[in-house]
């Protein structure tokens, strides 16, 4: 049994039972971070504490945390609705949030298609390509592409067109197929760049090249996340998208962005698709859609794509995939609240206006001890630590701890690199609560 006298009563007496996700257990059952509340910017802790929540949850309560509307809204749901199979079934709530989805995706990307996480989202969508190229005579096409450094969730798919050796290496051969492009990022080219960076545009023409080797009769889709988030808030170059989509075009690939944490305001736009002037073939969300409020994610994909499995006779399912929870009443009723909100808050407008700001703010850290780069776009920051001589990791997690148990912050930490990420109700003062916080924190760990 782990030693938890020390923090205050409140704390569950066996801390044992729950397998926490990605996280060290050893050393946070030693130390316990916990939070028993939350509201608009704040979460408070087991012992009472306030702290500011500098990353919107984790990427995904973009309208703040318990929003009173959104709250009234699955109140309201669970007492009417509780569920009803997904499956050959439905629920008005399901068809309207969809449409609601669909007019804010850019172009003809008019249909949606539910599950419960990012995770689920991805796999949907390399399968909905996989399948989509059967339905019309090619399916030699069963390559999938992503890209180094690329994180598209936990599911078979996902880490076999991720690019995070540690979310892969133990899981063996993983799908069998998959190939990738060079991640974006090069320090010494983009080192404290705000917004996108200049350099890399041509770094998309190495998809030419995978299609050189396998030939695009056997390439499905490409699956990129418009600006990497977890592996520390790369934006895509300048160009890059645009060039990734000609490519596509050409030789018949798929593109999906995975918007799983750039959907829902975080570029600004809606979707960032729109910031990047760029229309994929599919768009996989989850998180923001509900504030992150009930699990919910989805695939956004286009008329051509869904009007494809249209066919045949009526009585037979179109489309082999789907999950219990699909569109679950409570999720599409946080969803609907949560689009709500957007509109009625102007809360992506909030969130553009506010990107030079948040950049200013976050640069002022370079020059810090041990920052080597910082990154900014939209309202997303990764700030890169030098790793401790004692190992990778080491400044990272004291700067996580540092932030909860002494400046009253919850940043988020990958390995030695910060990211920041606030709702899109953040205020300017704000801004500088969580820039001044992660400097005392850089300096503690420096
Ligand atoms: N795609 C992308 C682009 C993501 O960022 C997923 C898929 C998977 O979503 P689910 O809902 O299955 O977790 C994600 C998730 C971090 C962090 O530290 C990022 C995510 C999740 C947890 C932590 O940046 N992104």
């Amino acid at each position: 049994m782990p030693v938890v006298e020390k923090v205050a009563a409140g704390v569950p007496n066996d801390l044992e039972p729950y397998w926490m996700p990605f996280t060290a257990n050893r050393a946070f059952k030693q130390s316990p971070r916990l939070v028993v509340r939350a509201k608009d910017m704040r979460v408070t802790t087991v012992d009472g504490r306030t702290l500011i929540d500098a990353i919107a949850g984790m990427w995904c309560c973009n309208a703040g945390h318990n929003r009173d509307p959104i709250v009234a809204a699955i109140q309201r749901q669970a007492a009417e609705l509780d569920y009803v199979t997904a499956f050959q079934h439905g629920h008005p709530g399901a068809f309207e949030l969809a449409g609601r989805i669909a007019a804010l995706a850019p172009a003809d990307l008019d249909h949606v298609f539910f599950c419960n996480s990012g995770s689920e989202a991805v796999d949907t969508a390399l399968k909905i390509a996989l399948a989509w190229h059967n339905v019309r005579g090619q399916g030699a096409r069963t390559r999938l592409i992503g890209r180094e450094r690329g994180y598209h969730g936990v599911g078979f798919g996902g880490i076999s067109v991720g690019g995070i050796v540690p979310n892969r290496k133990m899981f063996g051969t993983l799908l069998a197929g998959v190939d990738h492009l060079p991640t974006t990022y090069d320090r010494e080219q983009q080192a404290f760049t705000k917004g996108e960076p200049e350099w890399g545009a041509h770094l998309a023409d190495e998809l030419e090249r995978l299609v050189g080797l396998h030939d695009a009769s056997t390439i499905a889709a490409v699956i990129v996340e418009p600006m990497a988030g977890s592996t520390g808030v790369l934006p895509a170059p300048k160009g890059y998208l645009k060039r990734l989509r000609e490519i596509c075009d050409r030789h018949g690939l798929l593109l999906i962005f995975d918007e799983v944490i750039t959907g829902f305001g975080r570029l600004g736009p809606c979707f960032a698709a729109e910031r990047y002037g760029v229309v994929p073939d599919m768009i996989t969300f989850a998180k923001g859609v509900t504030s992150g409020t009930v699990p919910m994610g989805g695939v956004i994909v286009r008329n051509g794509i869904y009007d494809a499995f249209m066919r045949g006779p009526e009585h037979v399912v179109e489309l082999f995939h789907g999950y219990t929870y699909s569109a679950h009443p409570l999720a599409c009723a946080a969803g609907l609240a949560t689009l709500d909100l957007y509109r009625d808050e102007g809360l992506f407008e909030r969130g553009a206006a506010l990107e030079g700001t948040f950049a200013d703010a976050v640069m002022s850290l370079k020059g810090l001890p041990n920052v080597v780069d910082i990154r900014t776009v939209g309202l997303a920051a990764g700030i890169d630590l030098a790793p401790h001589p004692d190992g990778p990791g080491r400044r990272g997690y004291a700067a996580m701890d540092e932030g909860f148990f002494r400046q009253d912050a919850i940043v988020r930490v990958s390995g030695d690199t910060i990211a920041l990420s606030p709702s899109l109700i953040v205020t300017e003062d704000e801004i500088g609560e969580i820039v001044d916080k992660t400097a005392r924190i850089i300096r503690v760990v420096g």
